[in-house]
């Protein structure tokens, strides 16, 4: 049932015959090989490709070399071709398609069903209200700069619950047009000023002295939106100002999820008295690929205390940062139990503008009220008995979309460890953790658009050295959105 990635891609190898002539692709980011069979190259590489062994891996050769590629990290290298064929430069659609997608994105944010999922998520809604009520006196006469203002809650809770000098409603989408509307039926519109754009064209009469924006997705970082948010800080928060979020961290979990397992799996074993379990590998593939958004995790369903594996100061991170992040954890399972898979969630933090206030939070994970982003399920391939006092230990690797700028992958590496011998040291199986999210980042339903879009991240096996390591290889999936 488990089957090794590498191994099928090597037997499909042998099978292909070099009949067809190669193509040429060009590499969109550099890719570091992570064994003999793979081929390194840099963005900008030129490669032939001599087979389409699978959708994730290709088979191609640089510089007289040749090895598998991800498929995901080439495009076809139109503009080259066209000009062998002596047509003037390429101006088709593939070489004009947003790597941002505003158009799509801003749209969906244009609409109510979004801002009203995001306004009647009290718990979200009220930690900024409180931010700015336990703040209000050092708020006043500051300039507060509101980025992403959807209807303007933020800003309007700022004029309302303190009296800043001036508040700057940013936001891109069309609802900006209604926000205006609300700034003055609540009467605010001598101290909010709404901007209708992008923040990163944005022009101001001067600097701010607090930058908030609610910018986290899925997995904290889905949409990207925080990009735009660092770009704001670097050119419009002055020296010493304050970044609201301004901490963030990205919290795991390893979990039971038997419901969820059950019901996608389980399901096959005998529906009405019948034997389906020839259909489990195919839904074990098409359930548990990708991770499941809106899963909404149970206390008691924790293995261990979830820890953070990825922290973000929102004053210090770079915009580059955001192109590999990578963690650690070990998880001490607290009591025997099935491991279904890793459940992934955020905090942020808000700190106080008086030195010895406490820091508010936002914690979207089990423990605390739910959100609108639930969280988010990463599931393994075949469910896993653990015991009391085993570790799960491994990383967590963030690598963002060298193309989709919006999106990212997700690849968790892990070994279970015992100080008995339970066996599970000593299983021999590859599992598949497909966690790819390349997602949903309009917290809606999932639609894949193009096939181009496919490919697989292989993990090196790093930093985990002693006892047997579940490789992780990674499904990087079809973009989604609704
Ligand atoms: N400039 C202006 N508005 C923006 C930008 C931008 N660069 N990016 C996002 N928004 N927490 N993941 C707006 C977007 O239109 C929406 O109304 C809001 O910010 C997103 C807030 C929630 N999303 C999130």
């Amino acid at each position: 049932m488990f089957k090794k990635v590498d191994d099928s891609i090597r037997m499909h190898q042998e099978d292909e015959d070099y009949s067809n002539p190669p193509e040429e692709f060009i590499g969109l980011s550099d890719f570091t090989s992570c064994g003999s069979d793979q081929l390194s190259f840099r963005a900008g590489d030129r490669l032939l490709v001599h087979t389409k062994t699978s959708a994730d891996w290709w088979w191609a050769e640089l510089g007289g070399l040749c090895g598998y590629v991800p498929s995901s990290y080439l495009k076809q290298d139109v503009e080259g071709s066209y000009l062998k064929q002596g047509v003037e430069e390429d101006t088709s659609e593939e070489t004009s398609e947003d790597p941002w997608q505003d158009e799509e994105y801003f749209g969906s944010y244009g609409t109510l069903r979004l801002q009203l999922e995001m306004l009647s998520d009290r718990a979200r809604t009220e930690t900024y209200r409180q931010v700015i009520l336990t703040n209000s006196a050092s708020l006043r006469g500051k300039v507060v700069m509101d980025l992403g203002c959807g209807t303007g809650v933020i800003s309007l809770f700022c004029a309302r619950l303190a009296q800043p000098k001036a508040v700057y409603a940013v936001e891109a989408s069309s609802i900006a047009e209604h926000t205006e509307t609300l700034v003055r039926q609540n009467g605010c519109e001598e101290v909010v000023t709404v901007f209708q754009g992008r923040a990163e064209e944005l022009e101001l009469p001067g600097t701010v002295d607090i930058l908030i924006s609610e910018w986290m997705g899925n997995c904290l970082l889905f949409e990207f939106m925080v990009e735009s948010v660092l770009q704001a800080r670097d050119r419009w928060l002055r020296e010493g100002g304050m970044m609201w979020p301004s901490g963030a961290s990205l919290c795991l979990v390893p979990c039971q999820a038997l419901d969820y397992y059950t019901e996608r799996m389980g399901f096959w074993e005998q529906p009405y008295g019948l034997d389906f379990t020839a259909l489990q590998s195919l839904a074990q593939s098409e359930f548990f690929s990708r991770p499941r958004f809106s899963h909404l995790l149970q206390p008691e369903d924790c293995l261990a205390t979830p820890c953070d594996v990825i922290t973000l100061d929102m004053l210090t991170l770079h915009v580059t940062d955001l192109e590999k992040l990578r963690g650690q954890f070990t998880f001490i399972v607290e009591k025997a139990g099935t491991f279904h898979g890793f459940t992934s969630w955020f905090r942020v933090q808000f700190q106080s503008l008086e030195r010895d206030k406490t820091t508010l939070e936002l914690d979207t994970g089990p423990f605390s009220e739910p959100t609108h982003w639930k969280q988010t399920l990463f599931m393994l391939d075949g469910p896993i008995s653990l015991l009391g006092g085993e570790t799960v230990s491994g990383i967590i690797l963030l690598h963002r979309n060298p193309v989709w700028r919006r999106h990212m992958t997700v690849t968790i590496q892990w070994r279970i460890s015992s100080t008995e011998e339970t066996g599970n040291c000593m299983a021999s199986i590859l599992y598949l953790l497909g966690v790819n999210c390349n997602s949903h980042y309009l917290k809606c339903s999932l639609i894949p658009i193009s096939d181009r879009r496919c490919g697989m991240l292989p993990v090196k096996n790093d930093s985990l050295s002693n006892s047997p390591l579940f490789t992780t290889y990674l499904q990087v999936y079809p973009f989604y959105t609704y």
